[in-house]
């Protein structure tokens, strides 16, 4: 009788290369020492967990990760977190950082660049196929699916897509589709995004993730090199160049979403700018938020410090040293303030009588007494004064802190320090 044996997943032919070298400069002052892939997430996380969190849940074992710009923070957490893979079970884990390997004078020039690079490591690894990933957004996905229907299709390049509001697709690759799926055009960021037939208010967005055949993609980024027009971008030239003259699919991300039982849609968020990193924290402050971090099938992996339990005390009237509606980390200790849909990462202290609202706070900043913050976000080690207020008066925020548009305030130690001055 014939044994039932399962095909090996293709994930475990396949390398995942995660792109973390850009800086995300709309997030200002927040990436003023550290790379957008490691601005702290959610709680406990980095924005690059995502994505490599979705690599490993979907069974790929092969990660490279290239960084450039501000690295050091990056690279520690890579390295403390993300080294559990181990070479000899066809498991690797390299941290590439721009070190000009093919030629002195040359950092990584677009992203293309910073795959071509390395590409004598990547090949060495002789996995059939490889992912390209941005190390930049919120979201979960199986990519196993995305890989299968690769091999199905038989195509050059798989492109990761989604369907976005037609005017958000102005900072995306925007494309267009036969009824297979077949992508038979590609703009990169264009001013005026062309809309999903029949679908005026939509376009069809890429995700900037790509799967390909590693021989040919080794084959393009070689041709690619030898372009002095190019820009060595995968955005600008790479995938406009395949959909031209070869075989580009389209994988729809609503086909490998994560669905977990409080999942109503597929979320994904580029968190690029201080309001869309700000709203994407404090959605997880939602009864049933769309991203469910708590999933167990789907655990967002990270490196955490050991840290104690949360600690809520209360002050001397009895009243406050609460939470609602918030999400707290370990080494929290709230003595005496109070939380609303507020989101505390490691180590915050909350000092007696004040009061967070809408506010996100990076590790270890303090909150001193009788402070009032209202839609903020602190970053990591700040130290709020004794009774400050934030976001109750534009015009003095927008004097001391960066204030958005939309009245959100990021502040930083500097400015508290400038203030003092
Ligand atoms: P962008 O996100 O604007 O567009 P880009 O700034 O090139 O593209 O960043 C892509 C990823 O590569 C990010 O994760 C970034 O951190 C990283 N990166 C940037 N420069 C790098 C470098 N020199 N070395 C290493 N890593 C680098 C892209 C696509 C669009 C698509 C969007 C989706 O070009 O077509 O729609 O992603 O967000
Ligand atoms: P994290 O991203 O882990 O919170 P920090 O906020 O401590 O890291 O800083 C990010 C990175 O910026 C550090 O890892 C370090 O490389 C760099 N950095 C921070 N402060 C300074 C400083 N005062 N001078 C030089 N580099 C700094």
């Amino acid at each position: 009788m014939a044994t039932d044996r399962r095909m090996a997943p293709i994930s475990r032919d396949t390398m995942a290369y995660v792109l973390a070298g850009g800086r995300g400069s709309r997030l200002m002052e927040l990436t003023d020492q550290r790379a957008k892939p490691a601005v702290y997430f959610g709680g406990k996380s980095r924005i690059i967990d995502f994505a490599l969190s979705n690599a490993v849940n979907s069974g790929i074992r092969r990660i490279g990760v290239a960084t450039q710009y501000k690295a050091h923070s990056l690279i520690r957490h890579l390295n403390r977190g993300w080294n559990f893979l181990r070479p000899g079970r066809n498991e690797s884990f390299d941290v590439l950082p721009a070190s000009q390997r093919v030629s002195e004078d040359q950092w990584y020039a677009g992203t293309a660049d910073a795959v071509f690079q390395n590409l004598d490591i990547i090949e060495a690894y002789s996995t059939k196929y490889i992912i390209i990933l941005g190390g930049d957004h919120i979201y979960k996905m199986d990519y196993e699916i995305m890989l299968q229907q690769h091999v199905d299709t038989g195509a050059d390049v798989t492109v990761g897509c989604l369907e976005v509001p037609r005017m958000e697709a102005c900072s995306l690759g925007v494309m267009h589709v036969d009824e297979r799926g077949r992508v038979t055009d590609f703009i990169e960021k264009p001013e005026d995004p062309p809309a999903i037939p029949g679908r005026p208010n939509m376009a069809l967005g890429s995700m900037g993730i790509y799967v390909f055949n590693t021989e040919f993609l080794a084959d393009q980024l070689r041709r690619d090199a030898a372009d002095p027009q190019s820009s060595r971008d995968f955005g600008k030239d790479i995938i406009p160049y395949i959909v031209k003259n070869g075989n580009a699919y389209a994988h729809l991300f609503s086909q490998s979403v994560v669905r977990s039982s409080n999942e109503s849609d597929a979320y994904w968020r580029d968190v690029g700018t201080v309001d869309a990193y700000w709203q994407a924290n404090i959605d997880l402050t939602d009864v049933v938020p769309q991203l469910d971090i708590y999933d167990r099938d789907w655990p967002i992996w990270t490196y955490a410090d050991v840290t104690p339990p949360a600690k809520f005390v209360h002050d001397q009237d009895g009243r406050r040293g609460s939470a609602i509606s918030s999400l707290v980390s370990g080494d929290c200790i709230i003595s005496g303030g109070s939380l609303r849909r507020s989101l505390l990462f490691t180590g915050v202290r909350v000092r007696s009588y004040s009061m967070l609202d809408h506010a996100v706070v990076l590790p270890e900043a303090v909150i001193g007494r009788q402070a009032r913050i209202s839609r903020a976000v602190l970053d990591r080690g700040v130290q709020i004064p004794e009774g400050m207020v934030i976001g109750e008066d534009p015009v003095l925020d927008a004097k001391r802190f960066r204030r958005t548009s939309t009245g959100i305030c990021l502040v930083t130690q500097k400015m508290i320090d400038r203030l003092a001055l």
